[in-house]
């Protein structure tokens, strides 16, 4: 079963367990096309700024933590336009943004996804995106004609940049983006108890509308709570639409087995009968062990956990060059580096060459 959706996977050329090359022809089908046709029993595999740096490098090129352990790239890479909004030339974690979008058009020539988060400023305080000192950000980007203003001002900066992602053709690269996530929680200042339901709904329509206006027409966007919800009806609480929102997610993080199994097998249940429910693509937008501390985790922990449920992808977090342990992906001489290679084998989770 799995062989055939590895074979259906690649005759549709959109990204397979083997070589592929990109072609016009795959282009021609939407992201949404080619997210829908990720057969219910494989995954793309995604890892967070996997081309960027990883264990012991930074900024080399044709390389990736990932690839160096399996021999292929995620099939999703992840980025962070954080720091973007601010005219920055690198983001929150040292990312040069025209070293993103180079990579974001090499993942796309090889027939790879891409997704998108934001850790953005906190306008009203200069802040980070962590920065919950001030419980009145997301009203006062809505009320205060002056914040808001500002911060109109820092979406034109992401329409900016996504809008000059170009194929050599020309043509725009069409991206994930995944704005306002884990907002279930109270962490980042458009949190839980950071704004009202309506004022978080507003957020993003305020935000999917001026980048419309400014004429991104090439990005879906993904809903990603956190593990809070419990109900459809609390994961839907905040949802802004099915106007706006085309995956439907849950940033997931392993502790140990004996509460990640019930955690994931729960959150996954939930995200799947929203998905069914709004005609919605699932996923499971982050997840990961920092510092993977189990041998077998890949295949012993995580992928048990994926097998009753359907997603079109998974993201581990970052390999982090600058902070000792903040790992979520495999490298060269870890821990878990053959359970990974395992992982790749078994089939399941898709990558690109
Ligand atoms: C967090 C951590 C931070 C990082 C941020 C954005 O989860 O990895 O170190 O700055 O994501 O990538």
């Amino acid at each position: 079963m799995k062989k055939l959706a590895c074979i259906i996977l690649s005759l549709m050329a959109i990204v397979a367990c083997q070589p592929t090359k990109q072609t016009r022809d795959m282009t021609q089908q939407t992201l949404l096309e080619r997210l829908q046709a990720v057969p219910d029993s494989c995954f793309l595999f995604g890892h967070h700024d996997s081309p960027m740096y990883g264990i012991g490098w930074f900024g080399d090129e044709d390389r990736s933590d990932v690839k160096s352990v399996c021999g292929s790239w995620p099939a999703m890479m992840s980025f962070d336009l954080g720091g973007i909004e601010l005219g920055n030339d690198r983001n929150l974690d040292s990312v040069s943004f025209d070293r993103m979008r180079e990579e974001i058009v090499k993942q796309d020539a090889r027939g790879g996804f891409i997704t998108l988060s934001w850790h953005l400023r906190n306008p009203k305080t200069d802040g980070n995106s962590w920065d919950v000192s001030d419980t009145t950000v997301v009203n006062s980007i809505l009320n205060d004609s002056a914040l808001h203003e500002k911060f109109v001002g820092w979406l034109d900066k992401v329409a900016e940049f996504l809008n000059s992602v170009k194929r050599e053709d020309g043509s725009k690269v069409e991206v994930i983006f995944r704005p306002w996530h884990e907002h279930t929680g109270s962490w980042f200042w458009w949190g839980q108890k950071l704004c009202t339901a309506d004022e978080y709904k507003a957020l993003w329509k305020l935000t999917a509308d001026r980048l419309k206006e400014q004429g991104v027409d090439q990005v879906i966007y993904a809903y990603s709570p956190g593990t809070e919800a419990k109900t459809m009806e609390a994961y839907l609480e905040r949802y802004p639409g099915d106007d706006i929102i085309s995956i439907v997610g849950v940033d997931c993080y392993y502790q140990n087995r004996e509460s990640f199994a019930p955690k994931i097998n729960e959150a996954l249940t939930l995200v799947n009968e929203v998905a069914e429910a709004h005609g919605k693509i699932p996923a499971l937008t982050e997840t990961g062990f920092e510092g993977i501390k189990e041998a077998d985790w890949w295949t012993q922990a995580l992928l048990p956990n994926l097998k009753n449920h359907r997603i079109a992808y998974l993201v581990v977090w970052r390999n982090a060059f600058n902070k000792p342990g903040h790992f979520f992906g495999p490298y060269p001489g870890c821990l878990s580096e053959e359970d990974f290679k395992a992982f790749f084998q078994e089939g399941s989770a898709l990558f690109v060459k």
